[in-house]
């Protein structure tokens, strides 16, 4: 079971992916990803960086569909997205697939965000992320000063893992990492 805390995280987390807000993850919540980015940062439609992210998008759909759903659906509820985590991440003692999850999830977020490649994400390309996935653009600034452990003004890809990690594992309403996408509290 996860715990109240660990519970309002993923909810948290479940309902900035679930883009258009029906209570399922679908492949069309990933694609309205790609192109609130193409908008947001000015791609052409088509063109090779929209098709990156669309690409991308779409990849990451389907690995997690295909990790979490059963019964050959193309949808994701909340209740298979909270117990998949429950059962095959925290309570798990398989470490390699944690890692391979953490990574994923990690991996999938400089894939899109860090949009001058330079294996960092700045303050900006982390607000582009709380624009993208509309979450509450008002605590970005405390969020990325909770992750940014070195205090380097930016996100290395280690300080993002830590903190995902946190997000996920720890019952402490107080552990930075919990802020990775923003005010999980209300
Ligand atoms: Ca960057
Ligand atoms: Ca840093």
């Amino acid at each position: 079971m996860v715990s109240e805390v660990q519970k309002k995280k993923l909810v948290h987390f479940f309902e900035l992916l679930d883009s258009h807000k029906n209570g399922f993850l679908q492949s069309d919540d990933f694609s309205e990803i790609a192109e609130r980015i193409r908008l947001g940062l000015g791609y052409e439609a088509g063109g090779e960086k929209h098709v990156f992210l669309a690409k991308k998008s779409a990849k990451f759909f389907h690995t997690l569909l295909n990790a979490i759903s059963h019964e050959n659906k193309q949808v994701i509820s909340m209740q298979e997205w909270i117990d998949f985590i429950d059962t095959k991440i925290i309570h798990n003692d398989d470490e390699e697939y944690k890692e391979e999850f953490e990574e994923f999830i990690i991996g999938f977020l400089f894939d899109l965000f860090d949009d001058n490649h330079d294996g960092y994400i700045s303050t900006d390309e982390y607000v582009d992320m709380f624009v993208v996935y509309g979450i509450d653009i008002k605590y970005s600034a405390k969020a990325f000063l909770k992750l940014d452990l070195n205090k380097d003004d930016k996100l290395s890809r280690n300080e993002l893992l830590h903190s995902f990690e946190m997000f996920l594992f720890s019952d402490d309403p107080d552990q930075p990492g919990n802020w990775i996408f923003g005010n999980w509290e209300d």
